[in-house]
């Protein structure tokens, strides 16, 4: 067969493997010519372009679910385990650690070349019985706090990007919520937290996280107050995540850009770490697209700060999503539907990352 030949067969044949969307690597493309378009790129490789990460939370359960766990694997590349992680989870019995399911989650996640945000260290909800069915002197519970943060952080040192060390820590006044934490330890628990988590992994970034810190407001101040305290004082603090639970039906964080840019100045890494948007059900048109222009402002907003460097939504679809369970009549609140099809927000998002 006669060189050029062969290579208009492989040619017609690559444009045939495009157009059934077969070819799905990352050189796949359709030769000139062909009536198919290219493989889109991932909302990562959208992400990575302008040096942020575009992740997911997921969950131990949802990992049985192939077709769940291939979108999982090929559109993000930052994963957070949304339960698997957490106290009752990794120290169920006093001084008895099991790690089989972050484990599972930051072995998938290496296995995909996807980063982890481990989360969460120190939070009052999600604790095990043992820990919350008695009382403790401030002595006693510094030590079990000490020695939970650094065996968890520890075990999983150099293989996770990033810390939620402490969870939601502020009332919405911006007063510190009264927690076991802060009842028997005081507001001093969140700087040794971090400083403990820092002596575990220095190479960890260490945040705090919250939600309704989005806007600028009582409780973002108190985040930006403690922040710049924290800094002043050299604790390791690299991040502020701003969890990012919105609903249309109470309006969109307009000065989230502004808020991103204030810790920005303080020197902090930012981070949308939990994002949805839920609505009240049923989702109609208008809804969805709504809520696709809210996807798309909040990834321009993190886009515009340079320190603001990635974005996590809590879940990827609707299947797998907290909220019908937490607010019953809303829901819909994720980019891709309870089929695993894309929404109107998925592709609002991938525009706002500069695709098409
Ligand atoms: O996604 C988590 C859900 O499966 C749990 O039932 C719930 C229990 O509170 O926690 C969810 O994750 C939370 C996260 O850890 C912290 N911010 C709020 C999230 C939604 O409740």
């Amino acid at each position: 067969m006669r060189r050029n030949t062969r290579l208009r067969l492989v040619g017609a044949l690559a444009a045939a493997l495009v157009t059934a969307g077969l070819a799905t690597g990352p050189g796949a493309q359709a030769s000139p010519g062909a009536q198919a378009s290219p493989r889109q790129p991932t909302l990562a490789e959208l992400a990575q372009r302008h040096g942020r990460y575009f992740g997911s939370a997921t969950d131990n359960p949802e990992l049985t679910d192939t077709a769940y766990t291939a979108l999982l694997g090929d559109e993000f590349d930052m994963i957070t385990p949304g339960n698997g992680m957490k106290w009752y989870a990794t120290e169920p019995q006093q001084d008895v650690f099991d790690w089989r399911y972050g484990d599972q989650i930051v072995d998938l996640a290496r296995s995909n070349h996807q980063r982890v945000r481990a989360h969460t260290l120190v939070w009052h909800s999600q604790l095990p019985d043992w820990l919350t069915g008695r009382t403790w002197t401030a002595d006693e519970l510094r030590a079990v706090l000490k020695k939970h943060i650094q065996t968890e952080v520890r075990h999983y040192r150099g293989k996770v990007y990033s810390w939620d060390v402490v969870n939601e820590a502020f009332n919405e006044d911006g007063s510190y919520r009264e927690t076991l934490w802060y009842q028997t330890l005081g507001p001093g628990y969140i700087a040794d937290a971090l400083r403990w988590a820092h002596q575990a992994d220095p190479h960890a970034k260490l945040y705090l996280n919250d939600y309704n810190i989005e806007a600028v407001g009582a409780k973002s101040d108190a985040y930006y107050r403690l922040a710049k305290d924290l800094k002043a004082r050299h604790v390791p603090l690299d991040g502020i995540g701003l969890q990012a639970h919105l609903a249309l039906q109470y309006g969109y964080p307009a000065s989230l850009e502004d808020n991103l840019r204030r810790f920005s100045r303080l020197g902090l890494d930012t981070a949308l770490t939990e994002v949805d948007v839920r609505m009240l059900l049923p989702a109609t048109e208008e809804k969805l697209a709504q809520q696709a222009d809210w996807y798309r402002d909040l990834t321009a907003a993190c886009l515009a700060v340079r320190r603001c460097v990635g974005i996590t939504v809590w879940d990827y679809t609707d299947k797998y999503s907290w909220i019908p369970a937490f607010f019953p009549g809303e829901g819909a609140a994720l980019p891709w539907d309870e089929q695993l099809r894309p929404k109107p927000a998925y592709f609002a998002i991938r525009k706002a990352l500069g695709g098409r």
